[in-house]
């Protein structure tokens, strides 16, 4: 029977190239974002190219309304969810805690850790009644230890781990498995995104190693979500092998 799965922020990045993986292996996509257009393009191109049925859902995971509404919107055929993987989020500043701006910090905290909840609770009442599911977290390197300046950024993330571990938990009656993957460095919009469009700051952060790419990380949430039933990968960290932690990198 064919699959489904939710991919959340995937216009770019990760969340992009996990949606060409899982179509490339014959899965039906709903793919979200707050780009609209450019989601109506990634929409097309999976579609286009391998022959699956994708459905893009315009909307800010931080709007909470919006989140229900589109996730209540979703077609009978659309609601039988294999795969949720909460991948949305950004890091918004590298600056240290005294300096750091209020509203990025809210911002981190309202995608990362209450983007993720709102999208989780609105699909595991849908995973829950057909007692299966498989929930995907996009942690990071940055859950495990803090680094200079990435405060929140880092807080946010653990917050992910500790909201992945208790989902596991919780929802192991209901035979849902919970994994969170925590990559280190991986060269997308990212910096982009957190350096506010300096490119130049953005490409300092990838040179003198080989970072890790999207497709490597969708790869590795594939693999994930092909394990046989009864195999639960709860934590998998993940960085290029020029990185040891979230602060020890070999440059040069
Ligand atoms: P990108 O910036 O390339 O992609 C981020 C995606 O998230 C975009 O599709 C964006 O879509 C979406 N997004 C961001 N904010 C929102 C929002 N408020 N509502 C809906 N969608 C949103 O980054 P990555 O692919 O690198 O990052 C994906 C995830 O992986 C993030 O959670 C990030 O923290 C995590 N991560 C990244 C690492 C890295 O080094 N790149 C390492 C470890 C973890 P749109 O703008 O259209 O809304
Ligand atoms: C993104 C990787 O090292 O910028 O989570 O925190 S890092």
């Amino acid at each position: 029977m064919t699959k489904t799965v939710l991919i959340t922020g995937a216009t770019a990045g990760f969340g992009k190239a996990m949606a060409e993986k899982f179509a490339a292996a014959k899965y039906n996509c709903i793919i979200t974002g707050r780009r609209g257009e450019l989601l109506q393009q990634v929409a097309k191109e999976l579609k286009d190219s391998f022959g699956i049925e994708a459905l893009p859902l315009v909307f800010d995971v931080q709007d909470k309304e919006a989140v229900y509404a589109a996730i209540e919107s979703l077609p009978h055929e659309w609601k039988t969810i294999d795969v949720l993987i909460n991948n949305a989020g950004l890091a918004l500043g590298r600056d240290s805690f005294e300096n750091a701006d209020l509203n990025d910090w809210e911002t981190m905290i309202d995608t990362n850790i209450k983007g993720l909840l709102y999208v989780s609770k609105a699909v595991a009442p849908l995973m829950i009644s057909r007692k299966q599911g498989h929930i995907i977290n996009l942690g990071s390197t940055a859950a495990k230890d803090a680094y200079l300046a990435g405060n929140i950024y880092c807080a946010t993330k653990a917050a992910v781990d500790m909201i992945s571990k208790s989902m596991r938990i919780d929802f192991l009656p209901h035979k849902i498995k919970v994994t969170a993957i925590h990559p280190g460095s991986a060269e997308t919009d990212f910096s982009t995104v957190r350096f506010k469009g300096d490119e130049q700051k953005a490409a300092a952060v990838y040179e003198g190693y080989t970072p890790l790419y999207a497709e490597d990380i969708a790869d590795i949430a594939f693999y994930c979500a092909s394990l046989p039933a009864h195999v639960c990968i709860n934590d998998l960290v993940v960085t290029p092998t020029a990185q040891a932690n979230a602060t020890t990198f070999y440059k040069g």
